[in-house]
């Protein structure tokens, strides 16, 4: 006879190949700094022994001041009014800001208001950008795409698709105003906005895989979806299976002997942990971890690098940011500070520590 529990327990994480601890540290070059937001990095990619991240950044009077108060130039939430910027580094910890990588467009445009939250996929010698975006003005239920910028060179130029690469399903409605859980018809999860995205190429295929936010749903049971195309420029075509999580919030995913690890974090019943997918649609829950980085990015590794479940998830930046306290009490921790007097986002390094499987 056998309790539930143990009728359940399959494996101690010290035995578990997808079980893994983080720690983290302060970088230069991208730390915390009064007026300026930098959050949501990419992943990170290697080209001639020089490290390449992507980020969202805004340079701000105040911090964010909310949606009512919002201006032209006074920001709504810390990734308003902001442009994806890049950074390079030898060693992961000292990094160089370089500048703008991809900028808002002119008045009128898809990407007049904000662009934020960018990943990158390098393949075949050409390096893509995928990213946030969304029109003025901006309120709670402001609509929000994704769109695409590709370059030969990590360093650019950058060329933006002409429209946005995949835009939130068109069901529910809801006043642009008022707070989405205030629809007067609900749509599916990924009917207000379609954000993170995170593009891998797999099976011959590209493969965007995003976080959805509904018309009538809350932000905190966010949900991801993968839409996928023959062409780095689209179409992309969502699946027929997603929402492919039921948990989960930024998008943070790796290829893996020919499928796809995942990194789940802050919202729904599956919050914190690692999944795998053989096919890249259904994932199964390998690990539930503690305390993970927040809005991660990871090094990107392939071939002979990637021969183990989480030589994808080795080391990266994440963003610490008073939106989610998990994160900001990691960047606590890593400055060494009891309190962040402004709440400046700023990003931080992770990286796995196995050696802590202990307790101590
Ligand atoms: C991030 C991401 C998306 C959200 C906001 C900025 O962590 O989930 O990009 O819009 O927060």
């Amino acid at each position: 006879m056998r309790s539930a529990a143990m009728q359940r327990f399959t494996l101690r994480d010290a035995e578990n190949p997808w079980f893994t601890k983080f720690r983290y540290s302060t970088i230069d070059g991208l730390g915390y700094e009064k007026g300026i937001v930098r959050r949501d990095p990419s992943c990170i990619i290697q080209v001639d022994e020089v490290y390449f991240v992507w980020y969202t950044r805004g340079a701000h009077p105040c911090p964010a001041v909310g949606h009512e108060r919002a201006t032209d130039t006074i920001p709504a939430m810390p990734w308003d009014l902001t442009d994806v910027w890049y950074a390079t580094s030898s060693d992961g910890h000292a990094w160089r800001e370089r500048g703008p990588a991809v900028e808002r467009g002119p008045q009128g445009s898809y990407d007049e208001r904000s662009i934020f939250t960018p990943d990158v996929l390098a393949h075949e010698d050409r390096y893509y950008l995928v990213y946030q975006v969304t029109k003025a003005p901006t309120w709670r239920s402001t609509p929000e795409s994704i769109a695409l910028a590709w370059a030969d060179s990590p360093h650019g130029p950058w060329t933006k698709t002409a429209a946005p690469i995949l835009e939130p399903d068109p069901s529910g409605e809801v006043e642009e105003r008022a707070h989405p859980e205030e629809a007067k018809t609900q749509g599916t999860f990924d009917s207000l906005r379609v954000h993170d995205p995170a593009l891998l190429y797999r099976d011959g295929r590209y493969w965007l895989y995003f976080k959805g936010e509904g018309i009538g749903h809350s932000n905190m049971d966010s949900k991801w979806g993968v839409a996928i195309a023959e062409d780095p420029l689209g179409l992309y075509e969502k699946s027929p299976l997603i929402p492919i999580t039921n948990s989960g919030h930024e998008v943070m995913v790796w290829n893996y002997a020919g499928g796809v690890g995942a990194l789940l974090t802050r919202c729904g019943p599956e919050k914190n942990t690692i999944q795998f997918a053989a096919d890249g649609l259904n994932f199964e829950v390998k690990a539930t971890i503690i305390d993970p980085p927040q809005a991660a990015g990871a090094l990107r590794v392939s071939g002979n690098m990637n021969t183990e479940p989480l030589s994808g998830l080795s080391w990266g930046l994440s963003h610490v940011t008073q939106w989610s306290p998990q994160a900001t009490q990691q960047g606590q921790d890593a400055l060494g500070i009891t309190s962040i007097d402004e709440p400046w986002d700023f990003l931080i390094r992770w990286e796995r520590h196995d050696q802590s499987l202990g307790w101590v």
